[in-house]
């Protein structure tokens, strides 16, 4: 594993720029065999809604310590190696890309928990995030999200909720396959849209998204082995609509009471099918001493609805 990312990095430059990705098939053929397999097995499969790889490389000393904001580590190359791994499992699943409004367009996000955002819903936060799919509001979010663990030292868990492991009546399934549901941007994208492009289309764009949204259906596709897609921060019933107000929170609770609490450990990779599953994170007491949790996160495109045999239940694999 290691020894492609070396030999994508020498080719192909920084991860954390778009070039990178350009003609990438012959280094992603190098990823060892064993690795492959599982990842087209996870591709393949409706029951498998997350995937943790554990042993991708990390030299935390070479990383240097966690840096205290995301925009400190922007231009920063010295986790390249590290990216270059993570960046090869992802960009096997499909396309990668980024948001120009997540951290300048960075292909490679760096998650580290800041002083001033202690309290936001977003990954440098540090309160508890709450369930939500990655970028739940937008109709072109990722089919996968791939999270490398760089540091972290308290073993604070990412939480994991599947669509398959909810319990819910036919009716609440029934109403939350309606549009009965607002699902409002996050505030992350409008406030760095508000500084980097003030008086941008996408800037318009975004702030009508949030105050005028389109209503959304919660459960989608196959009515066998549906997809799901909720921010629960952001997300509510449509005005006067009790119904759906009481489906929605039947779900939220259903995803908390089936929760998993994946650990992304130095060298780990968890992938999360954002389709069928949705995470969060407990909350913790970072020390903004460059020794805090510290991921690196990828987007990846994908057909929406690549649907096989439904299975029993969701698993975390670790290999
Ligand atoms: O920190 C984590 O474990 C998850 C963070 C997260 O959900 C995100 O940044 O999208
Ligand atoms: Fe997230």
């Amino acid at each position: 594993m290691c020894a492609a990312a070396q030999t994508a990095l020498a080719a192909q430059g920084s991860p954390a720029r778009p070039f990178f990705y350009e003609g990438l098939e012959e280094h992603i053929h190098r990823i060892p065999e064993s690795i492959r397999s599982v990842l087209n097995e996870f591709k393949d499969s409706s029951s498998l809604c997350a995937l943790r790889i554990s042993g991708v490389r990390v030299d935390p000393d070479r990383c240097g310590p966690t840096p205290l904001s995301w925009q400190e580590a922007l231009d920063c190359g010295r986790q390249a190696l590290e990216e270059a791994q993570l960046a090869l499992l992802a960009a096997s699943l499909g396309e990668v890309f980024a948001w120009p409004t997540i951290q300048r367009g960075r292909m490679v996000q760096n998650l580290v928990p800041v002083e001033s955002d202690r309290e936001e819903q977003s990954g440098h936060g540090s309160v508890a995030l709450e369930w939500h799919t990655e970028d739940g509001f937008h109709q072109d979010r990722c089919r996968y999200l791939a999270l490398l663990g760089i540091r972290n030292p308290g073993r604070v868990p990412t939480t994991l909720g599947t669509v398959n492991d909810v319990r819910l009546t036919e009716h609440h399934r029934s109403v939350l396959r309606e549009r009965r549901f607002l699902i409002r941007p996050d505030l992350e994208h409008l406030r760095q849209l508000a500084r980097i492009a003030p008086d941008s289309d996408m800037l318009r764009r975004a702030r009508e998204m949030y105050e005028n949204p389109e209503p959304a259906a919660l459960l989608f596709g196959d009515p066998e082995s549906p997809c799901l897609r909720i921010d629960a921060p952001y997300t509510t019933a449509v005005a006067d609509d009790g119904e759906a107000a009481e489906a929605l929170a039947a779900i939220v609770d259903e995803l908390t009471r089936a929760q998993q609490d994946v650990v992304v450990g130095q060298g780990d990779v968890l992938i999360v099918d954002n389709y069928r599953a949705v995470h969060g994170r407990r909350a913790f007491l970072p020390r903004f001493d460059g020794t805090d949790r510290w991921l690196k996160r990828m987007s990846v495109a994908g057909s929406p609805l690549s649907t096989t045999t439904p299975g029993a239940s969701a698993r975390v694999l670790t290999i």
